[in-house]
């Protein structure tokens, strides 16, 4: 089995001390080595933010995209060659603001490929401003008499998107998000993982206190995950008790193996065909 330290860059992390975006970096290189995964398997692409850096500190193949962009690049990459491991990852505000289209429409074409949002509840590299998951009334540098918007409820979302796998982990949980991270990785579609990821600097309200005291593990109470009644009324629960864990899975075709152009493979390993153009008048 590969050893952790084989997922550790040169380059190393230039996080705020206590940052939880440490802990979702070394459990998703504790998953990556479980899995018997190697460096050259995998790809992890990132949008913009402090969360979109994990990259450049994970010894893979990778790549830093545009802010919210990060999604049509790992599917690209993985059309290019099935064998990756494709991984995205980035935050709240990359994610679930300006990059919420990609988001929804990656859900509904369910490319095999795993997306990990470090959620902090704000905008950490701007420097605290509201994010779409800042809970209302919350006063960030941005909504400085409290933010007048609801919270967006990132699983509720990605459930009611159609999404095959949806689950939440807490960065103060390492082992627990390491076991979380395999099952996405080996679920066949996109798997969406939400992470609580405290920003010790500019969110003085979702810390890693508020998570401790809430958060209980689906696990221990026999949730059904292929209920999907179950698992949006879970994605919905907040307040003095959190769930964190797998709240969906279930399988559903993914869209490499229909896509006509892929019929014959990775297009990164298939010979260069000029188009029939005749295959488009067909339609006229
Ligand atoms: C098109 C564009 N708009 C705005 C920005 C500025 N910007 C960079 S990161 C960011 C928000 C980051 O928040 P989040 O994705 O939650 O990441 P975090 O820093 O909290 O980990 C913004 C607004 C940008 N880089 N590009
Ligand atoms: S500003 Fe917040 S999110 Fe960014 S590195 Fe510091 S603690 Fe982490
Ligand atoms: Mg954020």
């Amino acid at each position: 089995m590969p050893d952790v330290a084989v997922f550790k860059s040169e380059v190393k992390p230039d996080w705020c001390p206590g940052c939880g975006d440490f802990g979702v970096l070394n459990s998703l290189q504790k998953a990556c080595a479980d899995l018997n995964l190697n460096p050259h398997d995998v790809m992890v692409v990132s949008g913009i933010g402090c969360s979109s850096n994990l990259p450049g500190f994970f010894n893979s193949y990778g790549m830093h995209t545009l802010h919210g962009r990060s999604l049509p690049v790992a599917q690209g990459a993985k059309f290019g060659n099935h064998d990756m491991t494709v991984i995205a990852t980035g935050g709240d505000g990359d994610g679930y603001g300006i990059g919420v289209g990609h988001f929804i429409h990656s859900i509904r074409r369910n490319v095999d490929m795993t997306y990990i949002v470090m959620d902090n509840q704000i905008y950490g590299l701007t420097t605290g401003q509201a994010s779409p998951t800042t809970e209302r009334m919350t006063k960030t540098k941005s909504t400085p008499t409290g933010c007048l918007e609801s919270s967006l409820s990132p699983l509720a979302l990605s459930l009611a998107g159609g999404a095959s796998f949806v689950a939440r982990g807490f960065s103060g949980e390492p082992m627990h998000l390491a076991e979380v991270f395999k099952a996405a990785i080996q679920h066949k579609g996109f798997a969406h993982v939400d992470v609580f990821s405290p920003c010790v600097t500019y969110n003085k309200t979702n810390t890693y206190p508020y998570f401790k005291q809430r958060t209980y593990k689906l696990e221990d109470e026999k949730h059904d995950t292929k209920n999907f009644d179950a698992a949006m009324k879970k994605a919905q629960e907040w307040g003095d008790r959190i769930p964190i864990g797998v709240l969906y899975a279930v399988e559903r075709p993914t869209y490499e193996y229909g896509e006509t152009a892929l019929m014959d493979g990775d297009l990164a390993k298939q010979p260069f065909k000029p188009l029939d153009p005749s295959i488009l008048l067909e339609f006229v």
